[in-house]
């Protein structure tokens, strides 16, 4: 009988030995060496790691771990997004101070962090809420004010009413504050933004090089961005009803094909004419008013009834200058978008068609679909949204839609009216923060010279420890002294700005001083020459828009003042799922943790009172739903091998996985088993490098198990299926423990082999397990450093076969998998190459035909 695998006694002593021999330190540039930088979103302090953040960590670690052991230079770096509101209100709550809270929640996570035996460059640890971080983000935001990506703007901000401060658009989800919940109100503040529209061309015509992002990711920003091409063209007033503020009308359209179904023209509430107006008119006042009050957000809008108030203004149609139209004033025509006012075309869209049918505007059809017979044409059942031939509309008539959109717009032009612009949904990035724990913005309000940048040798401004949290807003507004500084320029009494900067921004340039920490510089220019971009970067998907979009934006404006020369920051992104649980109710309808159930059969009972317990849906795992498990528990019990494994085994990593306590124990008994395969090899084996020299029948077919699954686990790291790379090493692992009832001398030298093979397949999943494996077979130094195996091609030749894919009839890759593999593998396998990846760019699958043992085909279609 083997020996249990005790992980109390190995886990700690294995992480000392790297430590001593600083294991994981990236240490200077090596041009010698293909670099890899690996990098996990990084964690915000909040308390305690929770279950996620393991899976998160342990995809990255694998990655590291593998490229290592490939003979990468790979930087794997931690640190801490330190700033935010939490801290600001645990010390509202309990009193404790937002620093020493964050700092003593860092001190407990990054013990626990550490508990897992991540393979992480510990020395190149910060936290952003320290000046050594901060510091050089307010030297940044004085360089960008100097090349105008910084201004000041009165502007509508939305305001959360619970968190008593602005939140960016990106933060205010369906009309409500990502964190709060609340209602978002629309507010006008000063406030400094950043000018992130300065790239908005740029930043979405380059998604389509990140083909080493997931398609939905790409999706998401381009749909953020929003970029749409159409005409701008203005409406001359009726000079019966001459404009009340002397301006022509100017619109934004991206359809001048169907102007001839202008119906009226609709303006914004804070149109500058609606506001004109409703200096004079009460009636108008109050309708804005109370629209406003309903929210004029894009999200308020979308699901809000339609309405409007005729202005009794009329515009000259631009075409037809017989006819005039209306102007009303519509609850969904946004002031931030394009010129804040529309013509509408009820025909041929939803929202005018809406509006029309409720105040019963003219609704005249432009547009025919294909085939359709001009005589029999009825809008009864709403507008027609497509493209067609043009009828009723003068010089555009039967010209396509398309035709029709480049003829008006010429017309306009020549006319003088109007021309062609580019238009973008993205809004620049407001980034003040009435708030006391971020990074204070390095300007001085000076009553004489306006706002005015602290010069360079005063940085950092630094955050004053001594601050109060017991009346609402900003607490350093309160403070007796803080800012009360000197004009830096004429020296008159001044004030320091208050507000601090956005969160966001501290997390998006963290990956370039990763790559090196100068003390006087915000970068290291040899680092980050060589470390970026960012080689796989993981992290959650609801960051999308966020964090990813803010972070390429602070890449190009990086380089443009010349901190770092990368315009991508991420060149492959990968999004896992999350952990989630089932979640148990009482009979009286409160949470209950699994803890307090027992499960027999598919029934539960709450322990405490004996009662049946309701068993709930599987959830992503929470604090107020009680379905969470703590992995200290977990590595307490099990050890970190046995965590990191089980988040990684049952699910793809993309996919959510559900944590069970069977499912856990089944890793454990993995664990187990695993050791038990090594233990029974007899002390006189050769070393984990051992090549066995012949060897014949089943002792063969374990050394072609052993090769074959070094060529299967490789690929499936490389394709972020690692699931699938620890179901082929319980495959591997089987195979040896069946082959020990055979004690031949040439089955135990094939056996130490396929062992030495395992333990280096084994140490990015279980790097602890595979450290003492590596020791106990007699291996030298650790096994993090011994070179990752090599499948022996001449062992792979008849368990596996080469498929080229195909994609579109040309051959761009090939798959070297095992014969027999499945269809859906396949499939799998082939969209997941690299080379596919990249020739699948802007396009998707129309169909995959697969010709076993032959070829596979992809076939594909525009996106
Ligand atoms: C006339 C028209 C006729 C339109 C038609 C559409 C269909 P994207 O593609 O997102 O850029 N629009 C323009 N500014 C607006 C604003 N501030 N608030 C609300 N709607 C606005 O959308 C452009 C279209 O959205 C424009 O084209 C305009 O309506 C509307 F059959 O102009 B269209
Ligand atoms: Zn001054």
């Amino acid at each position: 009988m083997a020996a249990r695998y005790n992980h109390r006694e190995t886990e700690p002593r294995q992480r000392a030995r790297w430590d001593a021999a600083k294991l994981f330190e990236a240490g200077p540039p090596d041009p010698s060496r293909a670099k890899c930088y690996v990098l996990e979103m990084f964690p915000y302090p909040s308390g305690r790691i929770h279950i996620g953040h393991v899976r998160n960590y342990a995809m990255g670690d694998v990655i590291a771990r593998r490229r290592r052991a490939a003979g990468d230079q790979v930087l794997h770096p931690m640190g801490w997004d330190a700033f935010g509101l939490p801290a600001e209100n645990a010390a509202r709550e309990r009193g404790a101070h937002p620093g020493s809270w964050t700092r003593q929640n860092i001190e407990t996570m990054r013990g626990q962090l550490q508990q897992l035996g991540f393979a992480i460059d510990w020395s190149r640890e910060f936290a952003t809420c320290e000046p050594s971080y901060y510091r050089h983000q307010q030297k940044m935001f004085l360089d960008f004010l100097k090349a105008g990506l910084v201004y000041r703007k009165k502007s509508k901000v939305n305001w959360d009413p619970v968190e008593n401060t602005v939140l960016a658009n990106e933060q205010v989800v369906d009309g409500r504050g990502w964190r709060s919940g609340a209602l978002v109100e629309q507010r006008y503040l000063e406030q400094w933004m950043f000018q992130i529209t300065r790239y908005g061309e740029e930043l979405v015509s380059a998604l389509e090089g990140l083909t080493g992002w997931p398609e939905k990711v790409r999706i998401m920003q381009h749909n953020w961005i929003g970029r749409s091409e159409g005409l701008r063209f203005s409406f001359q007033f009726d000079a019966a009803t001459p404009s009340p503020t002397g301006q022509a009308l100017e619109v934004y359209t991206t359809r001048p094909d169907t102007l001839f179904g202008a119906s009226f023209a609709g303006i914004s509430v804070d149109h500058p004419i609606a506001l004109a107006l409703a200096e004079s008119n009460a009636e108008l006042a109050a309708f804005c008013e109370s629209c406003r009050r309903a929210g004029t957000s894009e999200e308020a809008i979308e699901t809000q009834e339609k309405r409007g108030f005729d202005t009794g203004l009329r515009v000259v149609h631009p075409f037809d200058s017989s006819q005039t139209l209306p102007v009303w004033i519509a609850n969904f025509v946004l002031m931030e978008y394009g010129t804040g006012a529309i013509f509408a075309c009820p025909a041929h869209d939803q929202r005018d068609y809406e509006f029309a049918s409720k105040y019963g505007l003219p609704i005249k059809p432009v547009i025919l679909p294909e085939g359709a017979d001009p005589a029999s044409v009825t809008l009864a059942d709403g507008p027609f949204l497509g493209h067609g031939s043009v009828f009723n509309s003068g010089f555009l008539d039967g010209l396509t839609s398309e035709a029709a959109k480049a003829a008006a717009m010429d017309k306009m032009e020549a006319l003088g009216a109007g021309s062609r612009t580019v238009n973008f949904r993205l809004r620049d990035w407001g980034i003040s923060r009435q708030r006391y724990w971020g990074c204070p913005i390095p300007i001085i309000h000076c009553p004489d010279c306006g706002p005015v940048g602290v010069p360079e040798d005063q940085l950092p401004v630094t955050l004053p420890d001594d601050v109060t949290f017991d009346k609402p807003g900003n607490p350093l507004d309160h403070h007796p002294s803080w800012k009360h500084v000197a004009c830096p320029s004429c020296g008159s009494p001044a004030v320091r700005e208050t507000d601090t900067l956005d969160t966001f921004v501290d997390s998006s340039w963290y990956w370039a001083r990763f790559c090196g920490q100068p003390e006087d510089q915000p970068t290291d220019i040899a680092a980050v020459k060589h470390w970026l971009p960012v080689d796989h970067y993981i992290g959650g998907v609801e960051h999308a828009v966020l964090h990813l979009l803010y972070s390429r934006f602070f890449a190009r404006a990086m380089k443009a003042v010349g901190h770092q020369p990368t315009e991508e920051p991420f060149s492959r992104l990968f999004t896992q799922g999350m952990v989630t649980h089932a979640t148990y109710k009482s009979q009286d309808g409160h949470w209950l943790a699994p803890s307090e159930i027992e499960l027999t059969g598919s029934a539960a009972v709450e322990i405490a009172t004996g009662r049946p317990a309701i068993i709930g849906p599987i959830e992503k795992m929470s604090k107020s739903k009680r379905n969470t498990v703590d992995p200290e528990d977990i590595i307490a019990t099990y050890g970190a091998d046995v965590a990191r494994l089980f988040v990684l085994s049952d699910s793809p990593p993309e996919r959510d996985v559900e944590w069970s306590e069977s499912g856990v124990e089944g890793s454990w008994r993995f664990v187990q088993k695993i050791w038990a395969a090594f233990d029974s090899l007899p002390e006189t084996s050769p070393g984990p490098l051992h090549v066995a020299q012949q060897a014949s029948g089943a002792a063969l077919d374990l050394r072609r198990a052993g090769h074959k699954a070094v060529a299967a686990i490789s690929l499936a790291i490389d394709t972020y299926r690692f699931n699938s790379a620890i179901a082929h090493l319980h495959e591997l692992v089987g195979h040896v423990r069946r082959a020990e009832s055979d004690d031949s001398a040439m089955m135990l030298e094939a056996r130490a082999e396929v062992l030495g093979i395992l333990a280096r397949l084994l140490q990015p999943f279980t790097p602890h397990l595979a450290e003492e494996a590596w020791v106990r077979m007699g291996g030298s130094g650790f096994v993090a450093e011994a070179a990752w195996p090599v499948a022996d091609t001449s062992l792979l030749a008849e368990a596996s076969i080469t498929l080229p894919v195909q994609i579109d009839g040309k051959k761009r890759g090939e798959l070297q998998v095992a014969k027999g593999t499945s269809q859906t593998e396949l499939e799998a396998l082939a969209l997941a190459l690299p080379e596919t990846v990249h020739f699948m760019t802007g396009r998707s699958v129309a169909k995959l035909i697969i010709v076993p043992d032959r070829i596979i085909n992809i076939v594909t279609r525009p996106a």
